[in-house]
């Protein structure tokens, strides 16, 4: 059956030259991103970046291919529903992801467990025997708003688009720990090592993708093999992946093999110096915050996203607000850059206070440029920053300024 064409294809189809810029990430939204930008000369226009094979199945239409392991999603696809669609979602590998085999047998994948009164090794199958829930959660990069950083830190450029909410399916880890006999000891930490085969010739320390986050994160942590009501995928974990619900994405350990209740965080260096918010002078160390919690976020998403054309008048200005490790209380919009603030409504399912929240309101827009921006308060009264925190790899910027979107209205 022939797919009718989505509006952003139609327009691309329509735009020619800046279409195929929109393609490879540098049409509209680049532009739209601040008064640093500067449009690429349509003659040196890459051709958009392929889907890798792990990825084929996601929609070209719906994401910015940054590389085989960055894949965004434009600020235009986040649409009307609550959940972010699997073909839509972002994904963000440090690594190549493990063989497609591992998915040939899903319930004969094994996890080891320590730091328990009764540590042992479990498959897939069954930890499915222990407890099942479903939960909402926005799975967002800590480098999501890098493009925004002055300071160009090295790492992906991304903009709105390394965030989802997401439904995922699995075990509380709760329940996990209940069932070997609790805690051993008093462990400070919960501990997550990735399944990815490593490079040989290397210490793995260097490379493995293992990472600590505060022990108490276990009330609420999943070990979760369902995404979006579907088996997990490769490229988003599959068979078994850790969910920290509030964190941070890299806290989320895909193909996850071992979970371990630690006295010490990881001594990989992806969680002792990556991941770490230091002054923009500062090499980064362990002395440094980690990219834990995620902070009170929200971004608007129509009108005019990724250069659509609007025209004056009766307008509905949406977007999505996340709190972080706290619910959504409200959302504020302006049309004026942040001069004057109006509340919007929270529409949509309210999915727990780890999933996000879309909003709605409508204004009238007269013709010419607006700024529209949006601002959350979550229920701690927490708002979501003005500026961003400087800090010199470009993590978990919150800052509605930046995010905030230049839209040119036409005479209707
Ligand atoms: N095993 C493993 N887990 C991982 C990663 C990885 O490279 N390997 N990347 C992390 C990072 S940095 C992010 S942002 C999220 C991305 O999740 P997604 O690809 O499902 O969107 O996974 C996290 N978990
Ligand atoms: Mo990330």
């Amino acid at each position: 059956m022939q797919k009718p064409l989505t509006n952003l294809a139609r327009r691309r189809l329509l735009a020619g030259s800046a279409g195929a810029l929109a393609a490879a990430g540098m049409g509209a939204t680049g532009l739209a991103r601040g008064s640093s930008a500067t449009p690429a000369a349509p003659s040196a226009a890459p051709a958009a970046k392929p889907l890798p094979p792990y990825a084929a199945w996601k929609d070209p239409d719906s994401v910015i291919v940054h590389s085989a392991n960055t894949i965004e999603t434009r600020r235009s696809a986040f649409g009307d529903g609550v959940i972010t669609p699997s073909r839509e979602l972002y994904v963000r590998n440090n690594l190549p992801p493990p063989d497609e085999s591992v998915l040939d047998d899903r319930d004969a994948w094994a996890i080891e467990i320590q730091g328990v009164k009764q540590p042992r090794t479990l498959t897939l199958g069954e930890l499915k025997t222990l407890g099942v829930e479903t939960m909402a959660t926005v799975l967002q990069c800590s480098g999501n708003g890098r493009g925004y950083f002055p300071h160009k830190p090295s790492g992906t450029p991304w903009q709105v688009g390394a965030a989802g909410c997401v439904l995922w399916t699995g075990l509380p880890v709760r329940a996990l720990v209940e069932h070997l006999g609790g805690l051993e000891g008093d462990p400070a930490y919960l501990t997550g090592t990735g399944g990815e085969k490593l490079p040989d010739g290397l210490d793995p320390n260097t490379v493995v993708v293992e990472r600590s986050v505060p022990r108490d994160t276990l009330q609420d942590a999943m070990l979760t093999w369902d995404m979006n009501n579907e088996p997990l995928s490769l490229a988003h974990g599959g068979p078994l992946r850790l969910i920290v619900p509030g964190y941070n994405g890299v806290n989320n350990i895909k193909y996850i093999k071992r979970l371990a209740f630690t006295a010490d965080q990881s001594p990989a260096k992806i969680q002792q110096t990556s991941y770490r918010l230091a002054p923009l002078d500062a090499k980064p160390g362990p002395e440094y915050p980690s990219a834990w919690a995620m902070t009170p976020k929200s971004w608007i998403t129509a009108p005019g996203a990724d250069g659509a054309a609007v025209k004056a008048g009766r307008q509905l200005v949406r977007g999505v607000a996340l709190g972080g490790i706290h619910a959504v209380k409200r959302v504020d919009v302006s049309i004026d850059g942040g001069k004057t603030w109006k509340q919007a409504a929270l529409v949509g399912p309210d999915l727990g206070k780890y999933a996000w929240r879309q909003f709605a309101l409508a204004m009238e827009l007269p013709a010419g440029e607006h700024l529209l921006a949006s601002r959350v308060e979550d229920t701690e009264g927490n708002v979501q920053v003005e500026e961003r925190v400087e800090n010199v790899r470009g993590y978990m910027n919150s800052s509605w300024r930046d995010h905030a979107l230049k839209v040119t209205v036409s005479q209707a």
